[in-house]
């Protein structure tokens, strides 16, 4: 007698494409786009998924998480400092300190975790998948991204000149890292100047990329290392609090954006 219930092959193709098509063509537009499911993008999904607005988070890789599973070097032990600590406290994630106001913790179990609470709160995700460009709709304002399936940028120019696609969004979160992909493409079209990351400044920087996260653009939020690109800010290394934190008011940022605005889409 087998253990699992007999299924036809066909059948586990069907549930994989319906339930994929019938997410993606729901999520053509949502409240909010998150560009990059690193530990910014994950938390201001996280909290805005939490009030009931509907969040995607658009992921060039087929895993989240970005830089959060490994702390620094090859080493997956991260440092965060107080009071980050208690994202940690809310995550369920265990730390120990290591010098006042300083702890470390396992990156594999925060990552995770992050991971579990941003789906638990109903944020929707689209692995491999690469932002092209953004829509820009009356006044420059964002008002979505474009899309393609990222391994487009590996292959040949015949397959490589495929059309992407639009998602439409009321907001959208650059949560793209050092690379600050969305804001760069408001700087090629001239709406933007970017000033690029400082040097490594670990008692400088976090409070700065926390205090700089912000509606960059009308329709555009920056967070996590996207900030300090945009803003000239150093960078922080192996410390992870200011991503959370920045994660944190992204979401604050993001819903002061929502209240003032009433973008009804296109007739
Ligand atoms: O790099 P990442 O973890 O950004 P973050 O949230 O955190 C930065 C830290 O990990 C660390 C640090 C802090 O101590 O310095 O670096 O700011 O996550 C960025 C995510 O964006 C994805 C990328 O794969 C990663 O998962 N991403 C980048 N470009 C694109 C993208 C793109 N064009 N389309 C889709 N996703």
């Amino acid at each position: 007698m087998p253990l699992f219930h007999p299924v036809r092959e066909s059948d586990v193709t069907r549930a994989i494409v319906s339930s994929f098509l019938h997410q993606f063509e729901e999520y053509a537009e949502s409240d909010v786009v998150i560009v990059g499911g690193g530990p910014s993008g994950l938390i201001a999904g996280k909290e805005l998924a939490k009030t009931g607005l509907k969040v995607v988070v658009v992921e060039r890789n087929n895993y989240l998480g970005g830089g959060f599973w490994i702390g620094g070097y090859f080493m997956n032990k991260f440092t965060l400092r107080e009071p980050a600590q208690e994202v940690l406290d809310e995550l369920g994630v265990p730390y120990e300190k290591a010098t006042a106001g300083l702890y470390v913790a396992d990156a594999p179990h925060a990552c995770a975790r992050l991971i579990a609470a941003t789906c638990d709160a109903g944020v929707k995700f689209f692995s491999l998948t690469l932002l092209e460009d953004v829509i820009l709709h009356e006044d420059n304002r964002v008002a979505g991204v474009v899309v393609n399936w990222s391994p487009i940028a590996h292959l040949p120019k015949e397959v490589s000149a495929l059309d992407p696609v639009p998602l439409e969004s009321r907001v959208v979160i650059d949560a793209t890292g050092h690379d600050a992909v969305v804001a760069r493409k408001l700087e090629q079209r001239g709406l933007l100047k970017l000033k690029g990351e400082g040097a490594l400044w670990i008692d400088k920087s976090e409070d700065a990329v926390v205090e700089h996260t912000s509606e960059v653009h009308p329709g555009l939020v920056v967070t996590g290392m996207a900030v300090g690109a945009v803003y000239g800010l150093p960078r922080m290394g192996p410390t992870f609090g200011a991503m959370l934190l920045s994660g944190k008011k992204a979401a604050e940022v993001t819903l002061d954006v929502l209240k003032k605005v009433s973008i009804s889409p296109p007739a």
